[in-house]
């Protein structure tokens, strides 16, 4: 009888708790509604062919998922209404012993299997495909099909043995930002020519990407361009890209790899072909000279006086740094720091992508905003002093902008600078001039 009541009671709280949980329930599923297509990191809206493939075998499961969801819970709604016990009927125990039915059984498991082929045929296909550029990519995609060799100067862009090659970037994973390097095209840190956080790929071309990684297990990952793939020290990774729309796509390191780890982000620039070699020539070019008097001279003073050259890479105007980003084209790229401040004005470009549902559009540099991002950064990057006389590291919390390890062996000194609001602004106005 107690069991009765209890069961009586439990069937009415969750008669009336289901009233609310069906509501929240479909509320949690207005989430799978297209709305998710205006979201900026979505795999469920592929802009190139690693990105639709993989997202081809997630729609199959999802798919067969429905199909076993709906046949499952209709024979358990079916029993439980067939089967339920009515008022005033007096349930007899009858446990009978059943030798089975071999009909049903054998039909479990051949449906078992069958659904275990449909996923299985598409996944191993995509893990093939994905692996690395497919033969038939190759031929529209090998750097003598779409990248002057010689350029306007007749100045060889790369070399003989590298024209059928498709194009390949390094991608080099450290906390907590990425660098790039294209080192067919001479864009190397041997050659003082790397790109922070931005990384531009031609449209319509499969990419060959070099994953490594200076220290800890990062991964690399557009979700609208590619699945991820871990950058992990001491071993060499690959994967593909494509990207076969024009935009700006917002990629992010997809490895828990320590504090910032959540502000360990970079962009990815799909742009036609022409403009990627006008970029590539662009990225070759040393900063131009700061002119004489200008506060940005200033600036450049104080950049080799306050340890910056130590660490970063100016080509033209320091050498000898290549613990942090290289600067020399700072002012021209859309986002700072691991691309975790945007350098473009960010209302206006959330209004842009907003108005017209496009989370690929993109608005140019904002020269206001990337020097707001600059004295943000430089003045609370742990480099420098708060005003309580503590180092800050607000915007990236343990970001190694303050350590270096050059002139200690035993492991990584801390250094701290105090900044006057007009050295900061002097060091910004002097970081504005390197386009
Ligand atoms: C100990 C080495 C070190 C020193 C010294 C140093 N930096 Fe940095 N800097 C870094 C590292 C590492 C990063 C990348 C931080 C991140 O994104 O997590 C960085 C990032 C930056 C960035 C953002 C670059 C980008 O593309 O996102 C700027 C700008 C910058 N530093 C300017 C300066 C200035 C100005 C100074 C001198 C006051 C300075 N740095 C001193 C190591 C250093
Ligand atoms: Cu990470």
């Amino acid at each position: 009888m107690a069991t009765d009541i209890t069961f009586l009671m439990f069937s009415r709280f969750f008669h009336r708790v289901g009233i609310l949980v069906l509501p929240i329930l479909g509320l949690f599923l207005t989430a799978c509604s297209r709305a998710d297509l205006e979201v900026r990191q979505s795999t469920l809206d592929p802009k190139g062919p690693v990105a639709q493939v993989q997202y081809d075998v997630f729609m199959d499961t999802v798919y067969l998922v429905i199909v076993l969801f709906v046949l499952v819970g209709g024979l358990l709604v079916y029993a439980v209404a067939r089967f339920r016990s009515r008022p005033g009927e007096v349930v007899k125990p009858k446990l009978e012993e059943g030798h089975g039915n071999p009909l049903v059984e054998i039909g479990l498991i051949t449906a078992s299997i069958g659904a275990l082929v449909f996923i299985a045929i598409p996944t191993l296909s995509a893990i093939w495909y994905t692996d690395d550029v497919p033969k038939e990519a190759v031929a529209t995609s090998k750097l003598s099909a779409w990248y002057p060799r010689v350029d306007a100067n007749g100045k060889e862009n790369y070399a003989k043995e590298v024209a059928d090659q498709v194009l390949e970037i390094d991608v080099i994973g450290k906390q907590w930002w990425f660098r790039f390097e294209y080192p067919q095209l001479g864009l190397t840190s041997d050659a003082k020519r790397t790109v922070p956080n931005e990384i531009y790929i031609p449209r319509g071309k499969a990419v060959r990407i070099n994953l490594r990684s200076e220290d800890v297990i990062h991964s690399f990952w557009i979700p609208k361009i590619a699945g991820k793939v871990d950058l992990i020290p001491g071993r060499k990774n690959y994967m593909w890209i494509q990207g076969d729309e024009v935009g700006h796509y917002y990629g992010q390191c997809a490895e828990f790899c320590g504090d910032s780890h959540a502000y360990m982000l970079f962009r990815c620039e799909v742009v036609e072909p022409e403009v990627f070699a006008e970029w590539v020539k662009s990225q070759k070019t040393d900063a131009a000279p700061v002119v004489a008097g200008s506060k940005a001279e200033k600036g450049k003073a104080l950049f080799a006086a306050k340890t910056c050259a130590m660490c970063h890479n100016i080509s033209g105007h320091f050498g000898a740094g290549n613990f942090g980003p290289d600067l020399t084209h700072i002012a021209s790229r859309k986002s700072l720091a691991g691309a975790w401040l945007d350098n473009r004005d960010p209302k206006a470009q959330l209004a842009l992508e907003l108005k017209e549902k496009n989370t690929e559009a993109s608005m140019p540099v904002d020269p206001a905003q990337l020097k707001a991002n600059l004295i943000k950064w430089i003045g609370s990057s742990g480099v420098s002093h708060g005003a309580d006389g503590k180092p800050t590291a607000d915007v990236k919390p343990g970001n190694r902008m303050h350590y270096y390890k050059m002139f200690n062996v035993v492991g990584l000194r801390e250094s701290h600078q105090k900044f006057t609001d007009e050295e900061l602004d002097a060091l910004a106005e002097y970081l504005l001039t390197l386009k």
